[in-house]
């Protein structure tokens, strides 16, 4: 008990917070990019609508079809042998319809002002929209090569509704993905990302035998054909209940036939029962060997250094709001915030759930004051038809 309790206090001890930014106090200490000119709109502090904090404030975007770029360095650090969790929250106050909601993180910038898509980083996060591309991104740097999870993790981003991301990056090269606090993905960094060459290839050099068996059925070798199958010459017969004219005249017409008619013994040609193939083992596909060119690592995880957070976006609609950023090795620290999402979460829901409902009701007032004018309009009508009648009948 005692060991597990030292052990337990050394833990908290070498627990790091890298970076946290509430943006309570603004957004001043963070560098706007300037990398697209005149097309860039500012990230700026904002108090979002809905709080369960009265003095909270976040990072917004305002302005639409804008690039965004905003970062914040902090005192560089590596993950060596350690945890690395990532995590803040997202709302998009409307249907962003295309653009980004991820962080990236990476070494020390040399000029924060060119942050932007050509800047290196190390590991990309976040909600990623446009039109029915959507994904939660998850993209490691590895030797200079930024690599897209093989299979996309589904976007969880709901209009109105603060979400929550986290990414547990762990120094066995697992990846943990949790987004709203529930798993959203657990894995391994080789297996789901085409970090590495793989480990098996099939054998450039071997060749398919000129015997491998391609057909999976056959011909029944022990099928015989009929002895009295109707062959195709028989197709045709001559009519047996046709009878020569009376008038036929033989010297003038020649000799009478009787015309053809299909045979209706005929079957179509002879073809022997299918069996499988005995010799058949499938397709031929060479041999798997080691890849000579894969190159196992066990620090595929490992970053030398991290030294600023940023969005670099591009969006059609803005009205993003991000907030609570989180870089530790503390699951403790980051589990601190989740708390305080779950109850910003609910009472966006109960906003949206009110709205819904004024918005149904509001609905359904209009369509009975409609229903009431057409009625009375229908009744105006006919009124005026008689009067055409009558104005005929004249
Ligand atoms: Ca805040």
């Amino acid at each position: 008990m005692r060991a597990f309790a030292l052990a337990a206090a050394a833990t908290a001890v070498n627990a790091e917070v890298y970076f946290k930014e509430d943006f309570n106090s603004g957004a001043d200490e963070w560098t706007q990019s300037t990398w697209k000119g005149s097309e860039m709109g500012e990230m700026e502090s904002c108090a979002p609508e809905v709080q369960v904090d009265e003095d909270n404030k976040a990072l917004c975007t305002k302005k639409d079809a804008r690039f965004y770029g905003a970062s914040k360095s902090f005192d560089t650090f590596s993950n060596k042998g350690k945890k690395l969790i990532v995590q803040f929250t997202v709302k998009q106050e409307k249907d962003i319809e295309c653009g980004g909601g991820y962080v990236k993180l990476g070494p020390k910038m040399e000029d924060a002002k060119k942050f932007g898509d050509p800047t290196e980083y190390n590991i990309m996060f976040g909600p990623d929209k446009c039109g029915y591309t959507k994904k939660t991104h998850v993209i490691f740097n590895y030797n200079g090569k930024n690599v897209e999870k093989t299979t996309a993790l589904d976007y969880k981003q709901e209009v109105g509704e603060t979400q929550l991301y986290r990414l547990t990056l762990d120094s066995d090269n697992s990846v943990k993905v949790d987004v709203g606090g529930e798993e959203l993905y657990k894995g391994e960094m080789e297996k789901d990302w085409d970090l590495l060459e793989p480990k098996e290839i099939r054998d450039p050099d071997e060749k398919k035998p000129s015997d491998w068996a391609d057909e999976a059925m056959m011909d029944d070798p022990k099928a015989e054909k009929p002895k009295d199958w109707v062959e195709e010459d028989q197709k045709e017969i001559p009519d047996a209940d046709a009878k020569q004219p009376e008038d036929w005249d033989e010297e003038e017409d020649g000799e009478w036939e009787a015309p053809m008619k299909p045979n209706s013994d005929y079957k179509g040609p002879w073809k022997a029962e299918q069996i499988a193939n005995p010799d058949y083992k499938g397709p031929w596909e060479a041999k798997l060997i080691a890849n000579p060119k894969y190159k196992a690592d066990d620090n595929l995880y490992l970053y030398k250094e991290f030294g600023f957070i940023g969005f670099d976006l591009w969006q059609v609609k803005s009205g993003s709001i991000y907030d609570d950023v989180i870089i530790t090795d503390d699951e403790k620290e980051a589990d601190k915030l989740v708390e305080d999402w779950k109850k910003l979460n609910a009472a966006e829901k109960e906003k949206k759930e009110v709205e819904a409902k004024k918005t149904a009701e509001k609905a359904a007032a209009e369509a009975k004051d409609k229903k009431d004018d057409t009625t009375k309009d229908d009744l105006d009508d006919v009124d005026a038809d008689d009067d055409a009648d009558d104005d005929q009948d004249l």
